[in-house]
């Protein structure tokens, strides 16, 4: 599409170019020497699954960042291939952001880094992002950068199948909310009630993204005493995965954290291929990750997937956008796919042609629906950009236009926040984010 104008919901013609221009400076304003921080004043590190979905960004009109953002997350990889979702930079000062290196620890475990970095991972997006970087700038400094990330990116799904196969049924279990990067999603309320922890505790912790955002959009401080339980007991067990199951606290297969994974290993066979050695292996993992969710994730009374708590063995209740995520995967059984769209489509989640409202993440008729607070209603550009993709994989070419012209409406509407307001549209949470400014470029490029 050339820059110009496009019917939105509001009616009047977009600014795509001006657009364009604005997210192309709020990542310039948000790069950091190496890496793009998610936000300069509630993110000002660098994150997993950010440094992914913004790669994707760079290509479009620096590829040679897309490349520096995702080498510099993998020098921080540890030896067991695990990359961790924060990696701490040196130069800021302590108490730039909670939970910070002295509470993670990791320079007392073997195998990590020189930097300092969290223990918990985030969604294997990046293998996905690196093809799409690579499709989008396919020189021979990328296919280089290819090929020195290719040992780093199968590395990282060996962890995550050999390690993290908690119950040896073929799907990756997180350990932490923060390891779905959903961290507050509805899809968590079960398996934390069950964590033992105590409010009080943080008196003795200084938060720092309320300081930042509204109280009343983060969650709660009974939801960080619990955040910050299950870490100590993640790191008190040298964040070694063996033995998980007899007592970590917190053990879940989320579908969007195993779809990731899944649409990771049809990416590597694709970046195998374009790299002269063979794909076969990945897509026979590929099929058995597709195999295993339909198996233990999909619920066919709610048609759609839901995450299992591995503590209780059950499929948890609520409903929320991570069971859509599964769409990306290309082999998915086409009764599966249907099931989706109908579930996207819905009074839920309400994807259509034209869209009146974004993306929710969490089922928007449910009592418990909250418009302001994090993960918990508002909307996401890097869930609406895979759901997105999900659907294009699909042939639902419709759908995925009406997601795309809402995306684009929300950035027009309010500019490059972290999230919005799933009713009004109205910009939330840091108004500088990386991954919707990056996300923005490569939806406006399509
Ligand atoms: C904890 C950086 C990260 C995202 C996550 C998002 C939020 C951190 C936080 O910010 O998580 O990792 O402090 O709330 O939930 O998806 O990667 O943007």
């Amino acid at each position: 599409m050339t820059a110009g104008a496009v019917p939105t919901r509001t009616g009047g013609p977009t600014d795509l170019a001006g657009l364009r221009r604005l997210a192309v400076a709020t990542l310039d304003a948000n790069w950091e020497h190496d890496h793009t921080v998610p936000s300069r004043t509630l993110y000002p590190h660098q994150w997993s699954w950010d440094s992914a979905f913004i790669a994707v960004g760079w290509a479009h009109v620096r590829p040679e960042r897309a490349w520096q953002e995702l080498t510099s997350l993998f020098r921080a990889q540890w030896a067991d291939g695990r990359v961790p979702h924060i990696v701490f930079n040196p130069a800021l000062r302590v108490g730039a952001y909670f939970p910070g290196p002295e509470l993670w620890r990791s320079a007392d475990v073997e195998g990590t880094p020189t930097m300092d970095t969290s223990g918990l991972v985030q969604p294997p997006v990046h293998a996905l992002a690196a093809l799409l970087a690579y499709r989008r700038a396919p020189d021979p400094a990328g296919l280089a950068a290819l090929r020195r990330l290719y040992p780093a990116l199968v590395a990282q799904q060996r962890y995550l199948a050999e390690r993290r196969d908690v119950a040896g049924d073929g799907l990756v279990c997180v350990v932490h909310p923060w390891e779905s990067g959903l961290d507050n999603s509805p899809a968590w309320d079960e398996p934390m009630a069950a964590v033992d922890a105590d409010a009080a505790v943080m008196r003795a912790y200084r938060r720092h993204d309320t300081a930042h955002a509204d109280a009343a959009h983060r969650p709660t401080d009974l939801d960080y005493a619990r955040y910050l339980a299950i870490v100590a007991a993640y790191r008190d067990h040298g964040y070694a995965d063996r033995d998980l199951a007899d007592g970590h606290p917190f053990l879940v297969e989320c579908p969007l954290f195993n779809a990731a994974f899944g649409a990771a290993e049809h990416a590597l066979a694709e970046i195998a291929a374009l790299l002269g050695a063979d794909p076969a292996a990945h897509r026979v993992r590929a099929d058995r990750v597709t195999e295993a969710l339909v198996r233990r994730l999909y619920d066919p009374g709610t048609g759609t997937f839901q995450p299992r708590d591995l503590r209780t063995d059950r499929l948890v209740g609520a409903r929320t956008v991570l069971g859509l995520a599964p769409l990306i995967l290309p082999d998915l059984p086409a009764r599966h796919v249907d099931a989706l769209v109908a579930e996207a489509r819905s009074p839920r989640f309400g994807v259509a042609r034209w869209m009146d409202r974004p993306l929710p993440t969490y089922d928007r008729t449910a009592p418990d629906f909250e418009a302001l607070r994090y993960w918990r209603g508002p909307s996401w550009l890097n869930i609406g950009w895979l759901v997105r993709r999900g659907l294009l994989t699909h042939g639902r070419p419709e759908l995925a236009a009406g997601l795309r012209r809402s995306m684009i409406d929300l950035v027009a509407g309010a500019g490059c926040h972290e999230y919005f307001h799933p009713d009004t549209g109205a910009g939330l949470g840091s108004p500088a984010f990386g991954w919707t400014a990056a996300l923005l470029l490569d939806l406006l490029a399509d």
